[in-house]
């Protein structure tokens, strides 16, 4: 077994690769860009070298200065987790020649994966079931017509190159066919310099199951079940569960014996991902992902094993430790991926520090790789952590799903937790009802409607008057209103434009509150309040000039309107369209002088490898623009400034 290994990576995934080293008795050397500089994954590890700024670009994908960093520190072995270098063949290669284990497959299994319509080829040889469709080399137009008018309508045109579902086109008629698949092309040529095409039959509600497999260098490959991530937005997982909800084992077996036939007629040695779409007790492969995946800890909770041991045992040569007939499940496992991003604002990542966070450690495994003042930043990506639970039964492991989520608490940037709650409190997702489209036909999941729930109203009442409380009151002259009863209290809270003007007077330990015709008796207990003798779990934090008290994984902001400094004359007026991350302009679309309906698009920024479209808060007229085409832009940078319309 290896002394020392090199972690390629960053976040929850380097941290996650640290925890089994130090189990196996392995030193560790981390690699961080400029923006880690403090990081988790730099604190936890036993060496930490700076590798470059904080582009990954210039830092984590630098394969020739992160083996320097092996030689230097004397790492046998690089673990690349996910992204970045993990699925690099020309790295893999590197590390060969520079005499380190890369963990990972051998270069020519991501070779004969990486190509779409290859690996398809081979998987078709190696009697792998496939959609029915064409991947072969001609690619002239007159036969792709042919082709897709043989397979049959609807059909799908992906990108040879592509993967993760870029550059796919849904075709409906034999008409539409030319001018999709010009468009295909095109696509396909400006995002991966290859314009070649594979046309298969589109399914139009598959689910998504991937099989784990496991090989090692002495001719044995197993499987260790599928899980189901079938719940995805824009091709992003959202909630992924292991096993995958009424699989019967006969298909579980045919699965994982087809994943098992693709892994040995690419030569694979290591863990990886045979995806595959499910529909109507049919299954297609789709491609493989020749690395260890972001939802392996469902994997590990019904297997009970440790799938990091596994890669570190296999590439420092050992054989697999089980056989096919010694993988044992046990019970049902979710994870849910908790993510800074807005969800109402097309899920732009939402970047900032975190100024308070909780997760509960108690109620579920928790995969993070960061914490509380840490900051989220849009050089990376924006995943918080990875909350992970299991029981006996599905029924089981989703009920402590929504009690973990209910305990999150995060302060400072948006998250998806609101949609992860409303999925795993989803009739239809309890019921296994799960495919790819399980989002999109529920849009009100993207919603932010919330009830201000009177428990919270009283809590942050409680958190005012225990400010103010104390002897000399310094707010107490400013609210200008004053009965003679020196007990009697006011406090005007606002929140989400819904104003409660509230009247308190001491009573018992707490206070006798009342407010729009309700009243209760309230008091601050250790864990949260005590409403009419009824305790509730929750927190209030004080925010600079606002409250937030977060509940069930809500959080509610409250203001005090009469602390807030009057509203400024500029308000309402003028305006501007500001960069809320930093990325490249790729188009300005309105003129100087022209005038812009509140909505409508004005500028589209590349950030994160996703476009974002920046809209105009309010109706003007274009005063002055201030990024082209190709500029690069700050955070914050004032893009589109506008005088307002009368
Ligand atoms: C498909 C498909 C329907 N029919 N292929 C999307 C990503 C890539 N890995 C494969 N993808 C799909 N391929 C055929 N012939 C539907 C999808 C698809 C999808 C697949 C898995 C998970 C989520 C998805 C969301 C939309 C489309």
């Amino acid at each position: 077994m290896f002394r020392k290994i090199l972690i390629a990576n960053r976040g929850e995934i380097a941290c996650r690769v640290i925890r089994t080293a130090r189990k196996l008795g392995i030193a560790t050397v981390a690699v961080y860009s400029d923006a880690d500089a403090t990081a988790l994954h730099v604190a936890l590890a036993d060496q930490a070298y700076q590798i470059g700024p904080s582009p990954a670009r210039e830092s984590y994908l630098r394969g020739d200065a992160i083996l320097e960093i092996a030689r230097r520190s004397g790492a046998e072995a690089i673990h690349p987790g996910y992204g970045f270098l993990s699925e690099s063949a020309n790295f893999a290669d590197a590390c060969a020649e520079a005499g380190v284990i890369f963990i990972g497959p051998p270069a020519a299994a991501i070779r004969a994966m990486g190509g779409k319509s290859e690996a398809k080829a081979l998987m078709q040889k190696a009697g792998v079931p496939l959609v029915p469709g064409y991947h072969g080399e001609d690619q002239s137009p007159d036969l792709l017509q042919s082709e897709a008018d043989r397979i049959g309508y609807p059909v799908l045109i992906k990108a040879s190159a592509g993967g993760g579902g870029k550059g796919m086109r849904v075709v409906r008629t034999t008409a539409e066919f030319p001018a999709e698949l010009a468009g295909a092309k095109r696509e396909a040529i400006s995002s991966f310099g290859d314009d070649r095409v594979l046309i298969e039959r589109y399914l139009q509600h598959p689910r998504h199951v991937e099989i784990q497999v496991f090989a090692d260098a002495h001719g044995h490959c197993l499987y260790l079940a599928e899980r189901d991530c079938s719940v995805q937005r824009r091709h992003q997982k959202v909630i992924e569960e292991a096993p995958a909800p009424g699989l019967s084992s006969e298909m579980r077996r045919a699965m994982g014996e087809a994943a098992v036939a693709a892994a040995r007629a690419v030569g694979y040695v290591g863990a990886g991902t045979v995806e595959f779409i499910v529909e109507g007790g049919v299954f297609a492969f789709m491609e493989m992902n020749t690395r260890l995946q972001v939802e392996h800890p469902v994997t590990e909770a019904i297997t009970g094993l440790d799938l990091v041991e596994w890669q570190l045992r296999v590439a420092s040569g050992e054989a697999l430790p089980i056989t096919q007939d010694e993988v044992k499940l046990d019970g049902h496992a979710f994870e849910a991926r908790l993510y800074a991003e807005d969800p109402q604002r097309n899920f732009l990542p939402s970047v900032g520090r975190l100024s308070h966070l909780v997760l509960p450690e108690n109620l579920a495994r928790i995969d993070s790789g960061v914490r509380a003042g840490d900051e989220i930043t849009a050089y990376y990506d924006p995943m918080i952590a990875k909350i992970i639970t299991h029981g006996p039964d599905r029924i089981t492991a989703l009920h402590r799903l929504e009690q973990a989520l209910a305990a999150c608490e995060v302060v400072g940037v948006q998250t998806n937790l609101g949609l992860l709650r409303g999925i795993a409190a989803d009739p239809g997702f309890a019921a296994g009802d799960v495919e790819t489209g399980f989002i999109g036909a529920r849009p009100h999941l993207l919603e932010a409607v919330v009830t201000i729930d009177p428990v919270c109203i009283a809590a942050a009442a409680l958190a005012v008057l225990s400010e103010t409380t104390e002897s000399s009151d310094p707010w107490a002259a400013r609210d200008g209103w004053r009965l003679n009863l020196p007990n009697l209290r006011r406090v005007i809270l606002s929140c989400q434009a819904e104003s409660f003007d509230i009247t308190a007077t001491p009573s018992g330990h707490g206070w006798d509150l009342h407010w729009n015709g309700q009243g209760c008796v309230a008091e601050r207990v250790e864990t949260g309040v005590r409403i009419d003798g009824v305790r509730h779990r929750l927190s209030v934090l004080r925010q600079r000039e606002s409250l937030v008290v977060i509940r069930h994984g809500v959080n509610l902001v409250f203001t005090e309107p009469d602390r807030l400094a009057p509203p400024s004359a500029a308000h309402g007026a003028g305006g501007s369209v500001k960069a809320p991350i930093p990325g490249r302009v790729v188009s300005v679309s309105v003129a100087i002088g022209e005038s812009v309906m509140r909505g409508q698009t004005l500028v589209v920024l590349e950030a994160m490898k996703m476009e974002l479209a920046l809209v105009a808060p309010q109706d003007g007229i274009v005063a002055a623009i201030n990024a082209a085409a190709g500029d690069m832009v700050g955070d914050g940078t004032e893009l589109v400034t506008f005088a307002a319309e009368d």
